[in-house]
């Protein structure tokens, strides 16, 4: 039988190409790509695991037919879950909740940087000014969550020892029963359910992926539901938040401040005015990179090669209509 191709597209060393050979047995040949290539070297392959940045004819990959299977090494799918994508036969799974320890480490620093002013004692240190200024604290605040997936149940269990009240939104709330029934979460409201929820938080914390539904959902509607003084922070997707909603919520004061680490567009413009504001910490897209995130994909792309061989089911399955895995189909957490 002639090898079938597995095109990766993120940076992997020796050592893991040589994992995904031997997982792969000699059924597949592994053709490593790169951003500068995977435009023309998608085309050859029958699974792809990777995460294209540059633009990809996903329309003529799928004519061609001969594409399986994605795993994106990217927990947001919206790099290729085009509508030629979602209408296919072919398959996708994610990493949802594979880097929920780093996305949660990165929302603390975005939060506990704006409720203890670090920019403003930041600028004082480079002019070595010694002087107290107010801060915020989080004892005894109300978090809400919108999007308890993997990333979304993180948090909330980091957040628990630190804050009075933790609330969450999500698409499956029943599948949120044990983080429910361990009383870190007191509750998880169905995601159409904003209106009742956002007045109650005093941080609004966004893990959710970009999807039709989720685009600018929290818009200037949103924003005048949100209390004054509240501090929004997003690790999700940056078009889930309305950017100019956002910029005229914090210029007429309504937000305690905004921690984002995803912005609609990335990358922000230099004449944003974002940049300019003391209440406002920006992080370039940085909240799942870590030493582990290489390996840690490669194990679960090496799992799921072996059940792809065996014709098991795959670990975060993606459901394409929705852009990320049902809760029966995602990794547990
Ligand atoms: C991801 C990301 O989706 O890094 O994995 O944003």
């Amino acid at each position: 039988m002639t090898p079938k191709t597995i095109v990766t597209c993120f940076p992997l060393d020796d050592s893991h190409v040589e994992r995904i050979r031997k997982t792969s047995k000699s059924d597949f040949e592994v053709v490593v790509s790169g951003q500068d290539k995977i435009a023309d070297d998608i085309f050859k392959a029958d699974i792809f695991c990777g995460h294209a940045k540059v633009p990809v004819d996903w329309k003529s990959v799928v004519d061609q037919g001969r594409l399986v299977w994605i795993q994106s090494s990217a927990a947001g799918l919206d790099h290729c879950l085009t509508p030629a994508v979602i209408d296919s036969s072919i398959v996708v799974s994610g990493c949802s909740g594979l880097f929920a320890p780093q996305v949660a480490e990165q929302m603390m620093s975005l939060l506990m940087g704006l409720v203890r002013r670090s920019p403003v004692f930041f600028k004082a240190q480079q002019i070595k000014e010694y002087v107290r200024r107010p801060t915020d604290d989080i004892f005894g605040k109300t978090i809400g969550i919108v999007g308890m997936g993997g990333n979304g149940h993180r948090i909330a269990r980091v957040l628990r020892p630190m804050v009075g009240k933790i609330i969450g939104t999500d698409q499956f709330p029943n599948a949120c029963s044990k983080i429910v029934a361990e009383k870190t979460v007191e509750k998880v409201f169905p995601a159409d359910e904003l209106e009742s929820f956002l007045p109650l938080c005093d941080v609004v914390i966004v893990t959710l992926p970009l999807s039709e539904a989720n685009e600018k959902l929290i818009s200037d509607d949103q924003f005048a539901l949100i209390k004054a003084g509240t501090y929004l922070i997003n690790v999700g997707r940056g078009s889930v938040v309305d950017t100019d909603a956002l910029v005229r919520a914090l210029a007429r004061g309504h937000l305690g401040g905004a921690g984002i680490d995803v912005v609609d567009p990335e990358p922000l413009p230099t004449d944003s005015p974002l940049w300019e504001l003391d209440n406002v910490i920006i992080s370039p897209h940085v909240g799942a990179q870590s030493p582990l995130r290489i390996p840690t994909t490669i194990d679960l792309f090496c799992e799921n090669l072996n059940r792809f061989r065996s014709g098991q089911s795959l670990l975060n399955l993606v459901d394409k209509k929705l852009g990320y895995p049902r809760p029966e189909n995602r990794i547990d957490f």
